[in-house]
């Protein structure tokens, strides 16, 4: 069998990252594309990460490029290319800046790899992501973004540090948009499928619910300069892992929903289901009135920067 092709669209902290763990993974061959100033920097880490091949016991063959030919006929694309917030910004003051680089990024890819399966991981996330299928014209089984996986990780990590377990027996769902918007489920989270509210109080709870919403801000002023990278990697190649290797996996993404959680013609993220068919089903979760406006506020803040996207697209 032929090996799958992967193209990471944008070669700076999360796209380096990425393809060390898709060579490490043995997901296919690599193409890291960034622009032509760029190109020599991408070369470098390829060549670099090819290097490494022989002592991981590794094979792919890794390219670096800014040549938009290079990237034909993969069979995954992710796309990293735009700017990362610095202390003090918000993601939607990226809006202005990414929403170019994602325009020229779609046209392209729509030129050279329609078939593709497309995760968006650019910031603003929801909005970004609908850019991109908007130019694409895509269909949206093939078009999501990456933000719940991540979300989720960051919520289920705080909750296995706090209570000093094994993060794999810590199962949740986190909703919404990519932001301080996002809703974090406790009533959904089990640990070793004991509810959490058995096994931590609600005070401690409602923390972790704050510090996961402000997860990637802890990250920022942390780094002083750039956001998350490790994480954001790891979460994007679930991802792709999923539809690559058909696993059907359950997972948070931003979706495209029609009708689903009453909201229709927006990305929001909300539990899919990722095989070979891309986004093979939208997985409905009855909410109570509660999370259910939690959602809905969510959706406003998405819609906002939609509104712009629409403007500018
Ligand atoms: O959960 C999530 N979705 C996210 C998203 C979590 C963390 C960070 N997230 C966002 O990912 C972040 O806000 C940024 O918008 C992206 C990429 O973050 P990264 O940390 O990798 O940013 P870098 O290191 O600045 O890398 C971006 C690269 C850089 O090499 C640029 O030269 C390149 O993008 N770039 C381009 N590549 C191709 N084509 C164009 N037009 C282009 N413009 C810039």
């Amino acid at each position: 069998m032929a090996r799958k092709k992967i193209t990471l669209i944008g070669g700076g902290q999360i796209g380096g990252i990425q393809a060390l763990m898709c060579a490490q993974k043995q997901l296919g061959d690599v193409v890291m594309l960034d622009i032509p100033e760029m190109e020599g920097m991408v070369k470098g880490k390829m060549l670099d990460i090819a290097e490494s091949q022989a002592v991981g016991g590794y094979d792919a063959k890794l390219t670096g490029t800014s040549d938009y030919a290079d990237i034909a006929g993969s069979d995954v694309v992710i796309v990293t290319a735009g700017l990362p917030r610095k202390p003090g910004m918000t993601r939607d003051d990226l809006l202005d800046v990414n929403v170019k680089i994602i325009s020229n990024v779609a046209n392209n890819v729509k030129k050279y790899c329609p078939d593709a399966f497309c995760i968006i991981v650019t910031n603003p996330l929801d909005s970004m992501v609908y850019g991109f299928k908007k130019i694409t014209g895509f269909s949206k089984n093939m078009v999501c973004g990456m933000a719940g996986v991540l979300d989720t990780s960051r919520f289920r990590s705080f909750v296995a540090m706090e209570l000093d377990v094994s993060v794999e027996d810590v199962a949740a769902t986190v909703l919404g948009g990519h932001g301080p918007t996002m809703v974090p489920l406790p009533r959904l989270c089990t640990v070793g499928g004991i509810p959490l509210n058995e096994v931590m109080s609600q005070e401690k709870i409602d923390a972790i619910v704050t510090r996961t919403r402000e997860a990637g801000t802890e990250i920022v002023k942390l780094l002083g300069n750039g956001s998350a990278f490790f994480s954001p990697a790891a979460s994007s190649l679930m991802m792709a892992e999923a539809y690559l290797l058909d696993k059907k996996s359950v997972l948070t993404a931003a979706a495209y929903l029609e009708g689903e959680y009453g909201i229709d013609g927006y990305y929001l993220g909300v539990p899919v289901v990722i095989g070979a068919g891309g986004v093979e089903k939208i997985v409905e979760v009855k909410l109570t009135g509660d999370e259910q406006a939690l959602l809905d506020n969510s959706l406003k803040a998405v819609k906002t920067a939609v509104v712009e996207v629409d403007e500018r697209t």
